[in-house]
């Protein structure tokens, strides 16, 4: 054997392994053409084994060749397989239904809901006087939601508030207020508690959602006046809204509070001259609150004559419906993302 012939030779090899590796069809065909050439027994393998018959002189360099060949097979042979996997992915998509003409998708990048913002909003101004956070269950007891709250058993007061029964017991939550008792059934004062989440009731128009969420407030110690319940309510108002908003005490009813009020603030959008948003009053409601009933700590166990306390309950979809000026609350709920990422 001669030098230039086995050159010749190899050279030869080498274009017809590139040619029937770059026709083959399926991996079958490749596969095939990769053993012809690389197996074993293939072509290239053979032409290595009998390297012993090459002059010395020559071995070296037919040597590289070969093995320089060898690598370029291989390394075709596993791009047409490549190739070929890709080829059945696709084709195996194509047949779910996948449009690869599509332009991609791009991922759209998430945000905390407006009502989460204006509920950790409101929570954090309250964790700064010293407030801590509790919650309560949401699917909670009638003992809990309305018993011991002083809403006795067919109480009208109960009408206000009529929900989802999951038995004559238990009930989804109409309000924060439960988490009063379950707190103060299981600690003794001082207590300085803040605690949101949702609640449920058989509710539905442009105003009231049947799911919404509230935000518990309620302070228990020696000493707790009305005026510590208006100084830090207040302090909250103007925090929320700006130092120059004015605020009201209404009074008003709740079976778990004595006296009890409602606060307002100044309407937000007209400032108080009178709008639609405010049915012209110039004043719009935002939360209730009171003192503590004497009947509340009786049930929980807290001597009246020595503890007092105030508490209060807002509505955060109204909270942030006066934020963003809107007037539908089922806006929150419908999922729309062009409304949603607004905020
Ligand atoms: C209560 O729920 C009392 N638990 C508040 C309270 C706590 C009073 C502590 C005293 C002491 P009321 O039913 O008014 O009160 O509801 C409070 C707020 O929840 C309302 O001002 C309103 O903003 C909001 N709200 C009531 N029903 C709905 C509803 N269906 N959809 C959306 N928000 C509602």
């Amino acid at each position: 054997m001669d030098g230039p012939g086995l050159q010749a030779d190899l050279k030869r090899l080498e274009e017809e392994g590139q040619a029937e590796l770059d026709a083959a069809k399926g991996e079958g065909q490749v596969q095939a053409a990769r053993t012809k050439y690389l197996g074993r027994k293939g072509l290239l393998t053979q032409f290595l084994r009998e390297m012993g018959k090459v002059p010395p002189d020559q071995r070296p360099a037919i040597g590289r060749m070969a093995n320089e060949i060898k690598a370029n097979l291989e390394e075709r042979a596993e791009k047409a397989l490549e190739k070929e996997r890709s080829r059945q992915k696709a084709e195996a998509l194509l047949k779910e239904g996948v449009d690869f003409s599509l332009p991609g998708r791009k991922p759209q990048r998430g945000s905390r809901h407006l009502i989460t913002q204006v509920t950790e909003e409101i929570v954090t101004i309250f964790e700064r006087l010293g407030f801590e956070v509790s919650e309560g269950p949401e699917v909670e007891l009638d003992y809990y939601n309305f018993e011991a709250l002083n809403f006795p058993k067919d109480h009208p007061a109960r009408d206000m508030q009529d929900t989802f029964y999951f038995s004559p017991n238990m009930v989804l939550r109409t309000h924060t207020s439960p988490v009063q008792v379950r707190v103060m059934e299981s600690r003794k004062p001082p207590l300085r508690i803040i605690a949101p989440g949702k609640v449920y009731r058989h509710d539905s128009d442009p105003t009231h959602s049947p799911m919404f969420h509230q935000v518990e407030g309620f302070v228990v110690d020696r000493e707790v006046t009305l005026a510590d319940l208006k100084g830090t309510l207040e302090f909250f108002v103007h925090q929320l809204y700006g130092p120059g908003v004015q605020m009201r005490f209404r009074p008003s009813f709740f079976p778990f509070t004595e006296p009890s009020a409602e606060v307002d603030i100044q309407c937000v959008i007209c400032r108080g001259e009178g709008c639609p948003v405010c049915k012209r009053s110039g004043w719009l409601e935002i939360l209730g609150s009171g003192m503590i009933d004497p009947e509340v700590f009786r049930f929980v166990g807290y001597d009246p004559e020595v503890y007092s306390g105030y508490a209060f309950g807002l509505g955060v979809e109204r909270i942030a419906m006066l934020r963003v000026g809107l007037n539908d609350i089922r806006l929150f709920y419908e999922n729309n993302f062009q409304f949603l990422k607004q905020f």
